[in-house]
C-alpha cells in the first residue's frame, strides 16, 4: 500500500514537471522549441524528470507485486519486471503485457496460449498491444520504457503466460 502511495506520488510530479515543461516551451517561443532547454532553465526541474521507476516482481505464485498503476497522460514510464521465482522458464515464464483500453484481457491470454513460438505474443492480436517485456525466467528481469496512453482510461495488463491471467495474473494502468 505504502509502496503505490510513493509510485502514485512520483507519477504525480512527472505529470507537474510534463506541465512544467509546456510552459516553458510556449514561453520560449517556437525557435527554440527544437532544442533542449537551457541548462539555467533546466536545472531546478532536472530531478523531477526523472522517470517514474515501476518494479514489477513476478514469482512463483503467479502474481504480480504491482496490480495498479497510476500515470499522467502520456507520461514516460520506466518498468522493470523482476522474475523472482525459481521455478523454470518453460514452466513458470513471466512477461508483462500492457493491452489497449477495448482489449479483451481474457480473449487475449486464451490466444496467447497457441502462441508458444513468439514467447505467448499472438501475432494476429499485435494491435491489443501497447507494450511489453520479454518473456522471463527464474533470477532474470527486464526493463522497458515506454509512454502512457494520452487517452485516460483503464488499461488491462496482463502475463499472458498460459493460465497467469486466469490465476489472477494481471492489473490496471489507469491513466488520468
Ligand atoms: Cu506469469
Amino acid at each position: 500500500m505504502l509502496a503505490r502511495m510513493n509510485l502514485s506520488r512520483r507519477l504525480v510530479s512527472v505529470a507537474a514537471f510534463a506541465s512544467l515543461s509546456a510552459l516553458l516551451v510556449t514561453g520560449c517561443g517556437r525557435k527554440d522549441s527544437a532544442e533542449a532547454p537551457s541548462a539555467t532553465s533546466a536545472a531546478p526541474v532536472a530531478q523531477a524528470a526523472v522517470p517514474p521507476d515501476i518494479t514489477v516482481l513476478a514469482g512463483d505464485n503467479m502474481k504480480f507485486s504491482v496490480t495498479r498503476i497510476e500515470a499522467a497522460p502520456g507520461a514516460e514510464i520506466n518498468l522493470t519486471l523482476s522474475n523472482n521465482g525459481r521455478m523454470p522458464k518453460n514452466a513458470m515464464g513471466h512477461n508483462w503485457v500492457l493491452l489497449t483500453k477495448d482489449a479483451d484481457a481474457r480473449a487475449y491470454c486464451m490466444a496467447a496460449m497457441s502462441a508458444v513460438a513468439s514467447d505467448y505474443l499472438p501475432p494476429a492480436q499485435a494491435d491489443k498491444v501497447i507494450a511489453h517485456t520479454s518473456l522471463l525466467g527464474p533470477g532474470e528481469s527486464v526493463t522497458i520504457k515506454f509512454n502512457a496512453p494520452e487517452e485516460p482510461g483503464t488499461y488491462p495488463f496482463v502475463c499472458s503466460f498460459p493460465g497467469h491471467f486466469l490465476s489472477g495474473m494481471g492489473g490496471v494502468l489507469v491513466v488520468q
